[in-house]
This record gives C-alpha cells, sequence and structure tokens, in this order.
C-alpha cells in the first residue's frame, strides 16, 4: 500500500472513532439516591447514583459506565479526587453505591457520569450534578432548642387536651461584611413557619413533618444567600403544636412530657472574604404569643384574630425590646437530628371551579366538587370584629347540611376574627382538614355569597406523578381519578389512614396494601423509605420483633397485628420491584426478619400456629356479627396470623436471596414451607375451609401465598370460584383480600371474572361508591348509599386508600405494563382486553430507565398495541389476540429481527422479546 493511502486510512479511521463517539449523547436525568435532583441538605453520605440513557436510535442498551465525583467542578471530569469508578463493564444504570471517599457535613459534592453503548462506543460526559450535605450529627449543632413555655397557660381544648398558643419567634443580628454564601439548618418540636428579613424562607408546609421524635427528628436546609443582607437582619419564626405537641400525639409521656414547642435553627454564612458568621437559637431570641394566630391544631383547626397582626414583626427594623425572654434546652444525644429524607409536603393544585350550594342568613355553603386535602383559601367581606366560621365536610346530608359525624372528636373549624372593615383573604397555616364542602358564616351580612369567596389548596408531599391510567370506560377513569385523590390526599408526610377524622395516622396495615398502586401513580421511592425508617425506630423499641399497628406509634402499640406489622416486609420488597434499589432492602433486612421473629415468638401450643392479635380482614362487607363488631369480618384470625407468618417468611427467604444471605434463604424457605404446611392442616380440608363461614379471603391468602400442596391448591380455587358465585359475582373482600382478589383470579386464567367483579355496579363493588358520587376511595365499601344515606359508625371516612389497591391490577393487566425483573431492567407488556367492557386502555409508567408505556385499542375488529419500551431494558410483550402470520409490526407483516425476537405463538397469544424502542403491533379479533 502507498504511504498516503496507509495514512489517509489512518487518518480516517481516527475520524471514524471520534465521529462516531461524539455521535453517542450523554446520559440524562442524573438522581441521587431515592430520586433527588441536586439536592441540598442531603441525608446521606453514602449515596447512589442513577442516570437514564437517552431515546434515539443508535442507543439500546448500556455496556459499561464511569461515574467521577469530585469536590470541584473544575476537577471533572479527569482529575476526580473523591471517586473514580473507573470503566465498569456493566449495564448497571441505576442506583450505583458511592465508593469514594468519605463526605463529611455542609460538603458539595459534584459528579458527571458517561457510557459505553452496545457497540462499546462511549458517550458524552454527562452534564455536571452536585449535591451538598446537610448536618448529618447532632454535634455539627452548636443551636439550642428555643421557645416560650406555653404549657404554664394550660389551655384545654377538645377532651380537655393541653393547648399551646403559636408563638412569634425572632432575632434581630448584623452582618459585617459581604455575604458569599448562607445555609439556614432549621426543624422544630412542632411544625414552622421561618422568615428572613421578612421573607419567606420557603413554600414548604407543615415542617418538618411527622417521624417518631422520641428517637429522630428531621432537620431542613435552605440556601438562604439571596435573602440576606450586610448589615442588619433577622430571623423569624412562626411555631405552632403541629404533630409532636398536639393531641394527634395523644400520650402526653411520649414526646418530653408533651413538652411546649420549640425552634433548633442555624444560620451559617460564610463572607466573601472567607470569614463565617453562624446565628444560632438560644437564649437570646426573643418571642411572643400574642400574635395573630391565637389556636392552631391539625385536628380541630385554626383560629386566627387580625386584631392580634403585629406589623413588620419579621423585618430588622422591628423591635423586640418588650417581647418575652425564651427559654432554652440542649440537644439530647438520644434523639438524632437528620436531614429531612424525603420531599416535603406544599402546596398543590388549587381548587377554583366552586359551587354555592345554598346560602342561609348569613352562612352560605360552598361545594369544590372534589374531596381534597389541604386548606382554604377564602376572600371575604367582613365587619370589624367579626368572626369568619369556616366548617369542613366530605359530603352533605339530605337537607344540604354538613355530615361531620366521621370526624368524630376532630372539629376542624377555622375562625377569622376582623380586625377592620373590607375584605379579608385567609388561608390558614397550621392544620389541614379534609374536605369537598365548606360553610362560611359570620360575613358581613350585606355581601352576597358569590363562589369566587372559596378556593380550595390541595396539599400533599411534593413527590412527581409517575405513571397514568386512561381508559375507554368513564367510571374506570373515574376510579383512577378516585385512587389517585385518595392516595396524594393520605400522603401528608407520612402515609395515613384518613386525613379528616381524629385520626390521621401511619396505619401500617392500610400502607402495606397500598404500596404498589401508589409506586404506579407516583414517585413514592423516598416517600416509603423515610417513612420505612421511622417504622425501624418504632419496631426497634421491641425487644420482640413487633411493629406497631401505626407508625409513628402515638398510640404505643403493645401487641403486633398480623396483616398490619407485614409492612415492615412486604412494603421494601414492593419499592425494591418497582425500583430495582437494593438499598432498602439492605436497610430493612433486620426489620424484616425481627417481624418474622415476632410470629415465631407467639407460636405457644401448635407448631407454626402463632397467636396474637390482627384487625384481620378488616371491613369485609356482609359480616356476620352486627356493628362495630363485624368490623373484623369472618375470616379467622388464627388462619390470618398464619397467612402472613408464612408469606413475610417467604419473602424474608427471597430478600436474602438478593442480598446473598446463603443461610437465610434456606432457614426462612424451611420456616415458609412449615408454616405453609401448617396453615393447611389446621384451616382446609381437601382444599376446603374448614371453619365456620366460607370466606373468599380464607382461599385468597392461602392460593395467592402459596400455601397450598399443588392438588389442594386446584380444589380451593374451585371452592373460591363457588364462593364468588354464591355472592352473585361481587367481591366479598376487606382490607386483606381485595388487593390479592385480581392477583389470584389473573393467575387462575379467570379473566373474564375478575371484569365482570370490577364492574359490578351493585354493592359492594368499586363503581358502587362512584355511582353514589365518591371522588375519593372509601373506608368501607358501604360508607354512603343515596338510598339509605350514611353508615351509622361513626368511623366512615370517605378518603380511605386501601380499597384503591385495585389500581395496580389496572395498571400491570388491563393496561399490561408490569416489572418483570425489578426496577422494569426487563418489562412485561400483557394488556388483558375485555371487549364487553372496554374498547382502549392505555398506561405509561416513568421507569427507572425512562418512560414506558403500553396502549391498546379495539376498532374495526382490530387489535391495535403501541407500546415503547426505554433503552437499557428489555421486554416481553404478549399480544393476546391472533396468528403469528397476521400481526403487522410498524406497518409490516412481523418478522424476526434484532430488536424483536419471537418467543412464543399459540392460538390465543404470540410472545416477543424486545429491544428498547417503539412498536405498533395490530392483529385481526
Ligand atoms: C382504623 C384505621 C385503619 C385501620 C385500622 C385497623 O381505625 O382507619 O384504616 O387499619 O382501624
Amino acid at each position: 500500500m502507498p504511504l498516503t493511502l496507509l495514512f489517509c486510512c489512518i487518518v480516517s479511521f481516527f475520524v471514524c472513532v471520534s465521529c462516531n463517539q461524539e455521535e453517542i449523547k450523554r446520559p440524562q436525568f442524573l438522581k441521587l439516591s431515592e430520586g433527588f435532583k441536586n439536592p441540598i441538605g442531603f441525608y446521606n453520605a453514602n449515596p447512589t447514583f442513577s442516570w437514564e440513557l437517552p431515546i434515539y436510535e443508535q442507543i439500546k442498551a448500556q455496556s459499561a459506565y464511569q461515574v467521577v465525583v469530585a469536590s470541584s467542578k473544575e476537577l471533572l471530569p479527569n482529575n476526580a479526587d473523591l471517586w473514580n469508578s473507573k470503566k465498569r463493564k456493566s449495564t448497571q444504570s441505576t442506583f450505583v453505591k458511592y465508593q469514594g471517599k468519605a463526605l463529611e457535613s455542609r460538603q458539595k459534592v459534584y459528579w458527571q457520569v458517561r457510557y459505553w453503548n452496545q457497540d462499546k462506543n462511549a458517550s458524552e460526559w454527562s452534564e455536571i450534578n452536585s449535591f451538598e450535605l446537610g448536618l448529618l450529627n447532632n454535634t455539627d449543632w452548636q443551636a439550642k432548642w428555643t421557645g416560650l413555655d406555653t404549657s404554664k397557660d394550660s389551655i384545654k381544648g377538645v377532651r380537655n387536651f393541653l393547648m399551646h398558643r403559636p408563638q412569634y419567634l425572632r432575632k434581630g443580628f448584623e452582618l459585617s461584611s459581604d455575604i458569599a454564601s448562607a445555609r439556614l439548618y432549621i426543624t422544630a418540636k412542632g411544625v414552622f413557619d421561618v422568615h428572613l428579613n421578612g421573607k419567606d424562607v420557603s413554600d414548604d408546609v407543615m415542617t418538618p413533618g411527622w417521624t417518631p421524635y422520641n428517637h429522630r427528628i428531621e432537620t431542613l436546609t435552605y440556601d438562604v444567600t439571596e435573602l440576606l443582607e450586610t448589615g442588619k437582619n433577622a430571623i423569624a419564626v412562626e411555631l405552632a403544636s403541629g404533630w409532636h405537641s398536639g393531641r394527634i400525639s395523644r400520650l402526653t409521656a411520649l414526646y418530653d412530657n408533651f413538652s411546649s414547642p420549640k425552634i433548633l435553627c442555624q444560620l451559617e454564612v460564610v463572607m466573601k472574604d472567607g470569614s463565617k458568621q453562624t446565628i444560632i437559637s438560644d437564649e437570646s431570641w426573643k418571642g411572643t404569643t400574642k400574635g395573630p394566630i391565637r389556636l392552631a391544631g391539625i385536628y380541630d383547626g385554626e383560629v386566627y384574630d387580625a386584631n392580634f397582626e403585629i406589623q413588620n414583626w419579621n423585618a430588622a427594623t422591628f423591635d423586640d425590646s418588650n417581647w418575652e425572654l425564651v427559654e432554652v434546652e440542649s440537644i439530647s444525644s438520644e434523639v438524632k437530628l437528620a436531614p429531612k429524607r424525603h420531599q416535603t409536603v406544599k402546596n398543590q393544585l388549587v381548587l377554583k371551579d366552586v359551587e354555592i350550594v345554598s346560602v342561609k342568613e348569613n352562612s352560605a355553603v360552598f361545594n369544590l366538587k372534589q374531596n381534597m386535602v389541604g386548606v382554604p383559601k377564602v376572600k371575604v367581606q367582613m365587619k370589624k370584629g367579626d368572626t369568619l366560621k369556616i366548617r369542613f365536610s366530605e359530603m352533605l346530608l339530605k337537607d344540604n347540611t354538613f355530615y361531620t359525624k366521621n370526624y368524630r372528636s376532630a372539629k376542624s373549624t377555622d375562625y377569622y376574627i376582623a380586625a377592620k372593615n373590607g375584605v379579608i383573604e385567609y388561608t390558614p397555616k397550621f392544620t389541614f382538614h379534609g374536605f369537598q364542602f365548606l360553610e362560611l358564616s359570620g360575613y358581613d351580612k350585606n355581601a352576597k355569597p358569590d363562589a369566587s369567596w372559596v378556593q380550595g389548596i390541595a396539599q400533599h408531599s411534593d413527590f412527581e406523578k409517575n405513571g397514568t391510567f386512561t381508559s375507554s370506560h368513564d367510571k374506570l377513569n373515574q376510579l383512577q381519578s378516585n385512587i389517585t385523590w385518595g392516595l396524594r390526599d393520605n400522603f401528608f408526610d407520612i402515609p395515613t389512614d384518613c386525613p379528616q377524622r381524629d385520626e390521621r395516622l401511619g396505619w401500617t396495615g392500610d400502607a402495606q396494601v397500598i404500596a404498589p398502586t401508589s409506586l404506579f401513580n407516583y414517585d413514592v421511592h423516598a416517600f416509603w423509605t423515610a417513612w420505612l425508617q421511622s417504622l425501624r425506630e418504632n419496631q426497634f423499641e421491641h425487644k420482640d420483633g413487633m411493629v406497631p399497628f401505626i407508625v409513628p406509634d402515638v398510640l404505643q402499640t403493645k401487641s403486633g397485628s398480623s396483616g398490619w406489622g407485614d409492612a415492615a416486609v412486604i412494603i421494601p420488597w414492593d419499592i425494591y420491584n418497582a425500583t430495582g434499589d437494593i438499598t432498602v432492602l439492605e436497610e430493612s433486612y433486620e426489620s424484616t426478619k425481627n417481624w418474622v421473629g415476632y410470629y415465631q415468638s407467639k407460636v405457644k401450643k401448635e407448631p407454626y400456629l402463632p397467636k396474637m392479635h390482627s384487625f384481620s380482614d378488616w371491613l369485609q362487607p356482609y359480616p356476620s356479627k352486627p356493628g362495630k363488631l363485624g368490623n373484623r369480618g369472618d375470616t379467622p384470625k388464627d388462619l390470618i396470623h398464619a397467612a402472613f407468618f408464612a408469606h413475610s417468611a417467604h419473602l424474608v427467604s427471597k430478600i436474602a436471596n438478593v442480598l446473598g444471605k446463603k443461610d437465610d434463604v434456606k432457614k426462612y424457605k424451611d420456616l415458609y414451607e412449615s408454616v405453609a404446611n401448617a396453615f393447611e392442616n389446621a384451616f382446609f380440608e381437601d382444599g376446603k375451609f374448614t371453619g365456620e363461614k366460607q370466606t373468599q379471603t380464607s382461599y385468597l391468602l392461602g392460593i395467592y401465598f402459596d400455601l397450598f400442596k399443588p392438588e389442594t391448591k386446584l380444589k380451593a380455587q374451585k371452592y373460591l370460584l363457588e364462593e364468588i358465585k354464591n355472592t352473585d359475582y361481587h367481591l366479598g373482600t376487606g382490607f386483606l383480600g381485595t388487593p390479592i382478589l385480581p392477583k389470584v383470579l389473573d393467575d387462575m386464567g379467570e379473566i373474564d371474572l375478575m371484569y365482570k367483579i370490577l364492574f359490578k355496579e351493585t354493592y359492594p363493588s368499586w363503581f358502587y361508591s362512584i355511582n353514589q358520587g365518591a371522588t375519593t376511595m372509601w373506608e368501607r365499601w358501604n360508607s354512603y348509599s343515596k338510598a339509605d344515606g350514611y353508615n351509622p359508625q361513626p368511623m366512615n371516612s370517605l378518603n380511605h386508600y386501601a380499597y384503591g389497591a385495585i389500581g395496580q391490577w389496572m395498571y400491570e393487566r388491563i393496561a399490561g405494563l408490569s416489572s418483570l425483573e425489578p426496577g422494569y431492567k426487563k418489562i412485561r407488556i400483557t394488556p388483558l382486553p375485555n371487549t364487553e367492557f372496554l374498547t382502549s386502555a392505555s398506561v405509561s409508567v416513568k421507569t427507572p430507565y425512562g418512560k414506558a408505556s403500553s396502549s391498546w385499542k379495539i376498532e374495526n375488529s382490530t387489535f391495535n398495541l403501541e407500546v415503547v419500551i426505554p433503552p437499557n431494558t428489555t421486554a416481553e410483550i404478549q399480544i393476546p389476540y391472533g396468528i403469528q402470520d397476521d400481526l403487522i409490526v410498524n406497518g409490516s407483516t412481523f418478522k424476526e429481527t434484532s430488536n424483536l425476537k419471537l418467543i412464543s405463538s399459540d392460538s390465543d397469544s404470540i410472545k416477543i422479546l424486545a429491544e428498547p424502542g417503539t412498536y405498533n403491533f395490530q392483529t385481526k379479533l
């Protein structure tokens, strides 16, 4: 070869390699740990890194990656001083563990990632992302718990509970030179709203949120650089009881004798000249309880008196010399101060489409058309000295008056006292309500009520939407809406059972039932893992492994309940399957084993059959016992203990397998098998439940948890079908049976039957509540009916998410998208059309690898399926109809390609393995 030609070849080779490399687009959507984007005040010095590959033709999969981490931007990518993973051959693009130098409180860290695609070409480096750690240790705090002693006022509220007047706390300070950057670290025993120089520091609501305060209090970090000035400044905090000192934490002995609320804050300022100044909460602060928020409680509402407003109290110019001196308390080493590990609650949506229902003399009822959680925003004309009373209710009685019996002792009423004539605007700050209707009274009699007087501000933890579901059926879409409203309404910092009555507690059973559905609909990865930490903290108080009924455990539960405490095992497993994040399993491992240990400790007489407490198949329809006694349904609790004992042991064995704990894999599998055996022998004879009353749930638990021998399982399935027939094809399940019903019928191939049950209009069914006007999920299948009114029991929440667990089946099977390998590394697309009820259904889910979707419709006797599979995953797609030769893919007859491989084909369905991409499948019915 002539030299020139050789030279040309070499040049073109290099040009080609480099041009090839330029073509590979950078990774995107970088995230830290449970989905955080460039956080400050981050909680974890051992984070994980995730990224997504961009979506375009050239990118199918990742073959290798490199993560670089440095203490300054300039060091990236080539001089990473904290960690350089080097090129690692791996398809892992989610939850890659940091393995670099130890990180400290306040440290700011920068990171970047690149990947190599399936052809081993390197991408460009991603954008640089960062995170900054919060104060990770109690010793990082110089501040003291600071506040007024409000217990001495001895104000007694509902049920004689001590109420604390909200406090206004402030401190003026000077900053000597120009400010380079400033961080405010803050929390409270109570709930707070902080201002700097008269400006609101954040739009967070009811911070710091709710943890077991006797173990851990979460702290917030704010970047306040822009709010400070050289010279005079002021920091000012409004503080109320919240969960910590309110009657929701009913046991006064729990959190330092129900002490007065306090704040803890530390403002750290770095000056341009490099010097530092720190302002802390301490004895130099001043406070008053003579501010406008006179009283505030989560259950009972807020009282705001505008006559007490203090002009400019939060500005630097204010003279606080006649305010009271505060009391202080040192930080205790027993209670961990830890940066908040999930999103705060924020205002999310303003409901403005309001209707006036009725007007009486000086009172009017407004309808927000959606049962919601949050606060109202009212704008009304008032006369000086008059009191505006704002009442709430979820639904009305026949005569348009309020149904509030189901709030039980929660007063849920706000008051505003006017200081002058004219239009006032008011939004309560330190309470929240569950309501659709609102009654105003006490406004100016001369004013004519107008729908514009009222808006509803919906609040919940600030997670993002993760999935969508829609179909051709209005009621099914309404059900999806009711499920998602119910979820958001009850994800108020912790997962609550209900948002309106004197409860609003983190019931573990409800949580385990709804977790999978919630993970489809919202990005609640961090939300759940944060609550699981609280669960562990409460569980570890008990040597026997007992998980309390509720978390945080303000009931100081004395025993565990089967089906409830199992949240400790079931939820980590659900999160792992939805996200692929192994960290949650590592964090929870001891806790999962301890809960199984609790069951073991309750086995006394008969081997493997625990004797303990259970709420059982809570609120099963048509219980044989009347009223309250019937709440636990008819499935015997002993059966439920054994079923969940076996199931949790089985899951622990699976978790042990993921974590590589070989001994435990066997130990817990053996345990599961022994309990399963005992379960079958004790409660079934030849597959038939031997108890007093046949229930769907007895069979469902046994079948779904795999507790029968293969031959008896078939018989049990037959008895289950008989039982369903006996109820005229209605569900007969309570909290525990309901989420399992669709899964079992699905496994049995009884798809049409499941559709029939789901689309039932009569009681008990999902559509029944919709037919009665529900806009959220109800606590009971018969909470209300147009014909008979409200269920007579006061425990009758109209916003309780448990029965929304059907949402999982809607995503996974009606529209057909689920995770086949943890975190959607492999996706399963298996839509289940049913032409009797639906002509189309569609879902999309933001998987850790990018958006995946499945949409089908039936038109002109053609089944049409549109599928999107994100990069770095594969999918198993099952087309429910057709003959392979008739299958059209993206407009042409199906042929195997490098993107689509045939797995199997029979008269009922065609199964295909798909690489990432967008596909349209068509087949004749
Ligand atoms: C009710 C709660 C919750 C349920 C328990 C057993 O008070 O609302 O939903 O789990 O009881």
